[in-house]
């Protein structure tokens, strides 16, 4: 990161993924929660923002199918990617506000076109490792994963000159809600899921040293993905699918200021702020000092 220290922000106003309205606020309230201040204040300079929004003809109807929306989906992602990769071509580091966390297929797939190794650090409470076949709920935000790593039907190489994740390059962190495929997937691909367990015994900083061990290794720069369900739901009640028992407030920026120490990180998502969830702000107020943290210096 320490290269590429000016931010383009592609705000993706996008919430057909997780089935319930209000991600789609999430740019916005990220935005308005002070995003750019903070960004400067933590010494990055910032190069705008710019919204990636999927060309739906009207009249579209959503189609049959195990995912929802898997048209729109497909169409955001599209978009996202080209942004992304535009972001990246620029010399920017590219930082992608959700929306839901299946603009992370458009982050991944805009990456990836420019850096075949690219490592993952995956920061979720959820796996987001559902496939068409073992997704409980149908919606879209439980498989970008799967997607990347070229194990859903949909992958990733179908959009132009994307790669797949390799699955040693991928790691999850603060882990707490798994569904029966997505334990079975992790056990199968051996992809590295540091849980919250994890956390409670070891402490966050020698996680995030161990995820960054295992995303970093040979690998062309790390992509950060941050769930805001990450966090604990007292921090971040503005969230989709809250679970009980996560990260806490210090936690939380001590992740993010171990990575950008790494100086490892070229591109990140923010995702899963909903505003109508948390009429206080605090929510994407957190957001956007967790992205200011990522991409700045010490503090002393
Ligand atoms: N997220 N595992 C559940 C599903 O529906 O596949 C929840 C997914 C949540 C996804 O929070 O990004
Ligand atoms: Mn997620
Ligand atoms: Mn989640
Ligand atoms: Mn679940």
């Amino acid at each position: 990161m320490n290269d590429r220290r000016k931010v383009q922000v592609i705000g993706v106003p996008f919430w057909k993924g997780c089935g319930r309205r209000g991600a789609e606020l999430g740019p916005k309230g990220v935005l308005q929660a002070g995003l750019e201040d903070l960004v400067a204040a933590a010494g990055a300079e910032w190069a705008g923002s710019v919204e990636a929004k999927p060309h739906v003809p009207s009249g579209t109807r959503a189609e049959q199918g195990p995912i929802r929306h898997l048209t729109e989906v497909r169409r955001m992602a599209s978009a996202v990617a080209d942004r992304v990769s535009r972001a990246h071509d620029a010399g920017c580091f590219p930082l992608v506000v959700g929306g839901d966390h299946s603009v992370a297929i458009g982050s991944l797939a805009g990456m990836t076109r420019r850096r075949r190794d690219l490592g993952v650090v995956w920061i979720d409470a959820h796996g987001d490792l559902n496939t068409e076949r073992t997704t409980p709920s149908g919606r879209a935000h439980g498989i970008p994963l799967a997607v990347a790593l070229g194990q859903a039907e949909w992958k990733l190489s179908a959009l132009p000159d994307a790669a797949p994740i390799r699955p040693d390059r991928l790691v999850l962190v603060g882990t707490r809600d798994l569904d029966p495929g997505e334990r079975e997937l992790i056990r199968a691909e051996g992809i590295a899921c540091l849980t919250m367990r994890d956390i409670d015994r070891e402490g966050i900083e020698a996680v995030m040293e161990r995820a960054l061990a295992i995303a970093g290794r040979g690998s062309e720069g790390v992509h950060v993905s941050l769930d805001m369900d990450a966090l604990d739901p007292i921090e971040a009640p503005g969230v989709g699918t809250p679970v009980p028992g996560g990260l806490s407030y210090r936690e939380a920026r001590m992740a993010m200021e171990t990575l950008a120490a790494s100086g490892r990180a070229v591109s990140m998502d923010l995702v899963e702020v909903n505003p109508r969830l948390d009429p206080s702000g605090r929510t994407a107020r957190l957001a956007a000092e967790l992205a200011a943290a990522l991409l700045g210096r010490r503090l002393l």
